[in-house]
């Protein structure tokens, strides 16, 4: 008998016709967002769930699982949304997609970067408005990228595809991490012992780092007064490393010229002034939505699958 997998979201075409020549798949073709009791219902029956990150398995919805549930293949490489010590309590399985996703998610922060800096947002508006009006050499005058300090704040395997991209800009790469990466991996990158060190040498600061209980908030005021007057902020890692208030502050007060942001807290219900601001480049978490990585993300997630049912140590295994 094939293992039953729940599958939370519609997956691309390729991934699904895989589960279904391996698998009895559970599949949700008109991708609607299942609530923790639509999991729990469907889970009814399933070997294994394979869900994104759109999905929250906290310790309760954990607990509430059917036993039958063995495994957690997340098609996604941040897990911030499971519980991983109530699945590891439960004896749950968990992996992620690693690597399949940097290549999407660096360039996407290369675009973030580049629409803050040339403002694109205000830019797209004149136009579509039909506001564009005039030329002048003052118009619409932004920041150039090229020979800037690039700051990588979670010097991981996106942040490093961040920096060999940068270099195409001739950016100069510093960064922090919690640990120091070997010479293999920092080609050049200067490293600084704390998020406070790295902060006056970025003329753009890109955060990389994954959600944790000491990344929440992680990018404060505090953190933010350390960066050179006129700085550039993205961030397509997670919204939590954030406090929105303190972004919102500096965007205003011209402490910061621009950020360019993919993920937030709370989305999709973003803290709501930064829909107001002209200096902010806004993309609804995309970093990883090309064609090439949602099916990469699904084979990853099945090889993880594969592994589990075949008796041996998934890849991917966070928990
Ligand atoms: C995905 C992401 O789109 O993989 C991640 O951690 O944040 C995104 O790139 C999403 O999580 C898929 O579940």
């Amino acid at each position: 008998m094939k293992p039953v997998v729940l599958v939370t979201r519609k997956l691309p075409d390729a991934v699904e016709d895989r589960l279904r020549k391996d698998y009895s798949p559970i599949l949700n073709p008109d991708d609607v967002l299942y609530s923790a009791d639509d999991i729990v219902a469907r889970a009814e029956g399933a070997d294994a769930i394979m869900p994104c990150h759109t999905e929250k398995f906290g310790a309760a919805v954990i607990a509430r699982l059917p036993k039958r549930v063995r495994v957690i293949a997340n098609f996604s490489v941040g897990y911030d949304h499971v519980d991983t010590a109530a699945a590891r309590a439960r004896g749950l399985i968990v992996t992620n997609t690693p690597e399949v996703l940097s290549d999407a998610t660096a360039e996407l922060t290369i675009m973030l970067m580049l629409g803050a800096a040339r403002r694109a947002s205000e830019g797209e508006r004149l136009v579509r408005t039909r506001e564009w009006k005039d030329w002048s050499p003052s118009f619409m005058v932004g920041t150039q990228m090229t020979g800037k300090r690039l700051g990588i704040l979670g010097f991981g395997r996106v942040g490093r595809v961040v920096a060999k991209r940068a270099r195409g800009f001739d950016m100069e790469i510093h960064y922090n991490d919690i640990n120091r990466a070997p010479p293999e991996l920092e080609e050049g990158a200067i490293f600084h012992e704390t998020p406070a060190d790295l902060m006056p040498h970025c003329d753009f600061l890109a955060l990389h780092c994954v959600a944790s209980p000491q990344t929440i908030k992680l990018l404060n005021a505090k953190l933010i007064a350390l960066l050179p007057d006129g700085a550039i902020v993205v961030n397509a890692s997670r919204g939590v490393v954030v406090d929105d208030d303190a972004l919102v502050a500096a965007l205003k007060s011209g402490k910061l010229t621009a950020a360019g942001l993919d993920v937030y807290n709370n989305e999709p219900d973003i803290h709501a002034e930064y829909r107001q601001l002209p200096n902010v480049f806004l993309m609804p978490h995309i970093g990883s939505a090309t064609k090439e990585t949602r099916v990469a993300m699904g084979m990853r997630a099945l090889d993880n699958l594969d592994a589990v049912f075949s008796g041996k140590e998934p890849r991917d295994r966070v928990a």
